[in-house]
C-alpha cells in the first residue's frame, strides 16, 4: 500500500508520476472505508483527492501555505501531513478532526468551519510573507459555494492590489451543500461550458489573472497545471472543475445528501444507526425540525425559514 509509505509532502514528491493515480485511490478508498465506519464530509472530500495529492506534490508545505476554505475538504491533505492513520487504521477512525487544526499538524494554518474566509486569510498570509522579505508561495482553495459569501469578494478585492504571488484556487463541482443560487453562478457556468475562454469572467474582472482546468480529477493535468503557477509573481485563479463525491456513484448522483453523513454500508450506501450497525439510521433534530416548519409552512404561508445554505441540514 502505498499510502502507508506516504506519509509527509516529501514521500509525495518521491513517488514515481505514474504511482499518483494509486495514491489517490488508495486515499479515495481509505477516506470512505472510515466514513463509512464513524460518518464525515464525503462528498466534499472525494472531489478534491486528486487537487489533494497534486498540491502536495507541487507545494512545500508548510513552508508553503496552503489554506482550505471551511477546512471541511481536509482528509487527504491529513493522509498525507501525517494523519493518514484515522483513515486507515479501524482502531483509530475519527482520531482526527474533521477540520483544519493548528493543534494537531503544522501544516493547518488555521482553526475554521466558515465559508468563504480562505482568500481573505490568503492575503493577509501574502503581505505577512512581503513584509518579512520571504519568497514562499501561497495557495488557498475555495469552492465555488463559498466564493458567494461577501468575505470571499472583499479577498478578491484585496488580492487583486497584491503585487506578489497569491495562488487562488477554485474548486468548482457546480454545487453548494444544496444548489448554487445567483447570479455568479450564471458566470461559472459559462467559464466552465467556453473551457473557460468566455469574454465575461467574474475573476479577470476583479483583477486577477486566470487559468482554467477542466480534468480537476485527474492528478497527472492537476500537477502539470500547479507547476506552472508555482512561484507566480501575481494574484492568479486556477478554476478547476472536479466532481462532487468522485468514485462513489451514491455520493457523485446526490451530492447534497452525501455532503456530511453518518456511518453507512459501503456496498449499498445505506445509512445506519450511529453505534448499531444493523438498525436503520434514527430520526434527527434536523428531520424533527424539519417536519415542525414545514407544517408551520403550511398553516401560514408568511413563515419563512432561513438556514446558512444548508437546508437538508434543517431537515428540509
Ligand atoms: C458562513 C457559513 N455559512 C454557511 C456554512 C455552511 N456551509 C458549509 S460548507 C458550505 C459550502 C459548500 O460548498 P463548497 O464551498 O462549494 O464546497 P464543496 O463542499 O462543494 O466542496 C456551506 C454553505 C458555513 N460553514 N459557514
Amino acid at each position: 500500500m502505498l499510502l502507508t509509505q506516504t506519509t509527509t509532502p516529501e514521500d509525495v514528491k518521491a513517488l514515481n508520476r505514474a504511482e499518483l493515480p494509486q495514491l489517490c485511490s488508495e486515499i479515495r478508498h481509505a477516506i470512505l472505508e472510515s466514513s463509512a465506519a464513524v460518518g464525515g464530509h464525503v462528498a466534499p472530500n472525494l472531489g478534491v483527492v486528486e487537487l489533494t495529492v497534486a498540491l502536495h506534490r507541487v507545494f512545500n508545505s508548510p513552508t508553503d501555505k496552503i489554506v482550505f476554505d471551511v477546512s471541511h475538504q481536509t482528509y487527504a491533505h491529513k493522509a498525507l501531513t501525517g494523519r493518514a492513520y484515522t483513515y486507515i487504521d479501524p482502531e483509530r477512525y475519527g482520531e482526527a478532526s474533521g477540520f483544519a487544526n493548528p493543534d494537531e499538524s503544522e501544516h493547518d494554518l488555521f482553526a475554521m468551519g466558515h465559508t468563504s474566509t480562505s482568500i481573505s486569510l490568503g492575503c493577509g498570509l501574502a503581505h505577512a510573507r512581503d513584509l518579512a522579505g520571504d519568497t514562499y508561495n501561497v495557495i488557498t482553495v475555495i469552492g465555488d459555494g463559498s466564493l458567494s459569501g461577501g468575505l470571499a469578494f472583499e479577498g478578491f478585492n484585496n488580492a487583486a492590489e497584491l503585487d506578489s504571488n497569491l495562488i487562488i484556487i477554485v474548486n468548482d463541482n457546480d454545487q453548494s451543500i444544496a444548489e448554487n443560487h445567483g447570479g455568479l453562478y450564471r458566470n461559472l457556468a459559462e467559464l466552465r461550458a467556453s473551457n473557460g475562454t468566455c469574454e465575461r469572467n467574474v475573476f479577470r474582472a476583479m483583477g486577477l489573472d486566470y487559468r482554467y482546468l477542466d480534468a480537476g480529477n485527474d492528478v497527472l493535468a492537476l500537477v502539470d497545471a500547479l507547476q506552472e503557477l508555482r512561484d507566480v509573481d501575481r494574484p492568479i485563479v486556477l478554476h478547476v472543475s472536479t466532481a462532487k463525491g468522485k468514485g462513489f456513484e451514491p455520493a457523485q448522483s446526490d451530492p447534497e445528501h452525501w455532503h456530511h453523513v453518518g456511518p453507512f454500508d459501503m456496498a449499498t450506501g445505506r445509512k445506519l444507526c450511529p453505534g448499531h450497525p444493523s438498525e436503520p439510521a434514527p430520526r434527527t433534530y434536523a428531520d424533527i425540525t424539519g417536519e415542525a416548519l414545514s407544517a408551520a409552512i403550511e398553516r401560514d404561508p408568511q413563515v419563512v425559514g432561513i438556514t446558512a445554505a444548508t437546508p437538508y441540514i434543517m431537515g428540509f
